[in-house]
């Protein structure tokens, strides 16, 4: 029971799984699994996909020829695995030349350059059958707003992200690209830090069709929001093109923990609204292993986001299943309104009936809603004693 299968269509990438626990104050306390490794390993665990940074694969440093020697023997692992490259995405952040940002650079020699690393990257996850870009904009941000307009920022990011769109259907690389938002880290301020405001942005794109979004548990809870509300306004926006999923304690540095490992009840009401949604696209774990551990906790670490996930899609049946929360739940979104001719649409008829509307305001409010009850019931199903 709780065993990942492919059509789980559980994906993680190259640098989760290669993390090597790396932190600003320590030195790496293990050998991250490399490239091969990691398809190997994945695959044996269930997963469906592995997913990567351009440098993930190929170090930016590399030769043509040893770009080539890589290149054939990834294939050759997902061939042997069968494991899939969904997803892949440019590291616009790692290299010094990116210290103040690749789109939104002042620097129109590093935005240049940002652009064809990016196409570059697009090429090398079409090898592989990549169907979804992401796009991450780490260091597009700043720690000091008197050097940077804001306003051209944004304008900067629009035209890049608006030549790719261009490069993507030139290419017929058919790609959907998936805007990923943060609020800092590493950067003190990103811009475009929420899921909404890059949903505000895709709507001034040339091409917003091709793009959406790829929210992450973490980047949200770091800013103290609401992740569930987000990603419920972006599948309404029809734009949660991809996700990533780990956890976060709010307030905190970038934690990258393991999915459901710290908010739990967040976490099943995203899983509820991924699987009421029906939502069809991957679930990527974007998390790394506790510096505490060796290869073999990185392991358990790749199984536990998977099980986890399993087991709280099992916990939304059972709520949905449930007959008296879903008795309470009747009650509580099932209020009827008696007033014909009125449908919350405007028109003539609408807007007639409305205005003769009488509500008893005192009573309305006097009702109880019994969220208490309702919510005392999700706990109990979470803590398995329903
Ligand atoms: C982070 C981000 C990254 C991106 C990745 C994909 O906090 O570092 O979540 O892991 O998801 O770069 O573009
Ligand atoms: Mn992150
Ligand atoms: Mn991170
Ligand atoms: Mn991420």
């Amino acid at each position: 029971k709780f065993i990942p299968k492919k059509e789980d269509r559980f994906t993680f990438g190259l640098w989760t799984v290669g993390n090597p626990g790396r932190d600003p104050f320590g030195l790496p306390v293990r050998e991250g699994f490399s490239p091969v490794e990691a398809v190997h390993m994945l695959a044996e665990l269930g997963a469906y996909g592995v997913n990567f940074h351009d440098n993930d694969l190929v170090p930016i440093d590399a030769t043509p020829a040893e770009r080539d020697r890589i290149v054939s023997e990834f294939r050759r692992a997902l061939e042997e695995t069968g494991l899939k490259v969904p997803m892949a995405t440019v590291s616009l952040f790692t290299d010094p030349i990116f210290k103040d940002g690749g789109f939104t650079s002042n620097d129109p020699r590093v935005r240049a350059y940002a652009i064809q690393k990016t196409m570059q990257a697009m090429d090398l996850g079409k090898e592989f059958g990549a169907e979804t870009f992401v796009l991450w904009g780490g260091r597009e941000g700043s720690e000091v707003d008197a050097g940077k307009d804001a306003v051209e920022a944004t304008k900067r990011y629009r035209e890049a992200i608006n030549f790719l769109c261009e490069y993507s259907i030139s290419q017929n690389y058919g790609y959907k690209f998936a805007l990923e938002a943060k609020p800092n880290e590493p950067r003190a301020d990103i811009y475009m830090p929420t899921t909404g405001a890059m949903l505000g942005l895709i709507s001034t794109l040339d091409h917003p069709e091709l793009v959406g979004v790829n929210p992450e548990v973490a980047h949200e809870r770091m800013a103290g929001l609401n992740f569930y509300h987000a990603v419920a306004q972006a599948l309404d926006a029809g734009k949660l093109f991809h996700i990533d999923l780990n956890d976060q304690k709010m307030g905190r540095f970038d934690q990258d923990l393991r999915f459901g490992s710290d908010g739990i009840k967040e976490a099943f009401f995203l899983v509820k609204l991924l699987e009421d949604y029906n939502y069809q696209g991957m679930l990527h774990f974007d998390a790394h292993a506790l510096r505490t551990e060796d290869r073999q906790g990185v392991i358990e670490f790749a199984k536990g986001n998977m099980k986890t996930y399993l087991i709280l899609k099992e916990k939304v049946k059972q709520f949905n299943e449930d007959k008296e929360i879903q008795a309470l739940l009747q009650e509580i979104q099932g209020k009827k309104l008696d007033l014909p001719g009125f449908d919350f649409k405007f028109s003539a008829d609408s807007l007639k009936a409305l205005k003769g509307y009488e509500i008893d305001r005192a009573a309305v409010g006097a009702e109880g809603i019994n969220y208490e009850r309702l919510d005392q019931l999700t706990i109990e199903i979470l803590l398995g004693v329903r």
